[in-house]
């Protein structure tokens, strides 16, 4: 296989095709998809990002896997949207890990009018601190992504989840098409994607084939592309799920590294049950971001210090990032985050 080059990204993958990679032998797939992953990243580094859930619990939607839905009985602990400055002081203890994306979450199915300014608010002040922004608020329209890309957000989080043949089985409040056009609005207000979507659920391999291709021939691939373990939760309807076996969710990852080659893969939810050897193999894959912190939105994420013993016994090192802002505030973002390149990170750095 070639290396991969900005010119080649594709957008026409057949499922055919992609059915092809996941025929391949492990070996032979793990081999491709290290090839593609030097040629477009330093294979030593990891994006991290944090997550925060700043309204928790009480969807009105029904995704069959999710403890907050307001469907089902998961004896979670709802909470009303947060406060800017509780949200700002979490957003500060995460950078001050070492963590360059704060992602924050709400259990809605669109925000509403009365919510956008506070929502905006927390864009603007994590924003300030030189810390990458995410969110994931549920659908958008065009105005409400608009408003938020003006405020600076850099991405959005809104998953297709899985395949369009299997999706009703999952979720039934919302459709497969209302997700893409949230997924046009994002990209029309300039803002970068972040979409993935959840290993299983009880799908067949052509519905993980399905995903992949729909979210690599999206008309520009996602940023960010978060690759979900389920996280069986009591209560849900996925909670006697049978087990995934991990080895066919390395396969994932690795055929997403080669579909979407310029894009961070991130191993997200459901690390908490994988062991460290294998973590590293998704690493060898070609994942390149996690969720970094003990909690996920609601669900426990392995301790700091286990990621950090990891990335040292595996020397891979945290991904900095560099956070654009108005034209009189560049110099002072880059000069703060040279002298924090001097700085002894709290962050396990490989390279000291
Ligand atoms: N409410 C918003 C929405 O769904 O658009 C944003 C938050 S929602 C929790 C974000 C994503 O988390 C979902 O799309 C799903 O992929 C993932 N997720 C939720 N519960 C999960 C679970 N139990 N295991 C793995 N991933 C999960
Ligand atoms: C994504 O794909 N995974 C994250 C993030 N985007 C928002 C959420 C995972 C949630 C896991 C279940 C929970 O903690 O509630
Ligand atoms: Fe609500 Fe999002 Fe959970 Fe679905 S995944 S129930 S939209 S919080």
């Amino acid at each position: 296989m070639s290396a991969s080059t900005e010119q080649n990204i594709r957008h026409d993958w057949t499922r055919e095709e992609v059915q092809g990679l996941f025929d391949k032998p492990f070996n032979d797939l793990l081999f491709d998809a290290q090839t593609v992953h030097r040629a477009n990243f330093n294979p030593n580094e990891v994006q991290v990002s944090t997550l925060l859930s700043i309204k928790t619990g009480s969807c009105p939607e029904d995704c069959k896997y999710c403890p907050q839905s307001a469907h089902y009985n998961t004896g979670l602990e709802k909470q009303r949207l947060m406060e800017v400055e509780a949200v700002l002081k979490k957003a500060a203890e995460a950078k001050a890990k070492g963590s360059s994306r704060f992602c924050m979450g709400a259990a809605w199915k669109n925000p509403n009018k009365r919510d956008m300014p506070y929502v905006l608010d927390m864009v603007k002040g994590v924003r300030e601190m030189g810390l990458e922004t995410c969110m994931t608020l549920g659908m958008l329209d065009e105005d409400q992504a608009q408003q938020l890309a003006d405020a600076g957000l850099d991405y959005y989080n809104h998953n297709l989840d899985t395949s369009p043949e299997f999706y009703d089985k999952i979720i039934t409040t919302r459709t497969y098409g209302d997700r893409l056009d949230t997924l046009q609005n994002v990209r029309d207000s300039g803002m970068k994607i972040c979409s993935g979507g959840i290993i299983g659920m009880g799908e067949t391999e052509n519905d993980r084939i399905g995903l992949l291709t729909q979210l690599a021939n999206l008309p520009v691939q996602p940023e960010s592309v978060p690759l979900n373990m389920l996280v069986k939760v009591k209560g849900t309807p996925m909670e006697n799920v049978e087990d995934l076996d991990h080895i066919d969710f390395v396969r994932c990852i690795a055929v997403a590294r080669i579909l979407m080659p310029k894009s961070h893969v991130r191993l997200s939810a459901g690390r908490e049950a994988m062991s460290d050897e294998m973590q590293a193999m998704c690493f060898l894959a070609g994942a390149n971001s996690i969720f970094y912190g003990e909690c996920l939105l609601t669900t426990p994420n392995p301790e700091a210090h286990a990621d950090m013993q990891l990335f040292a016994r595996l020397g891979i090192k945290p991904e900095q990032a560099i956070v654009e802002r108005d034209d009189q505030d560049q110099e002072d973002v880059l000069s703060k985050q040279l002298q924090k390149n001097d700085q002894k990170q709290p962050f396990y750095d490989a390279s000291v």
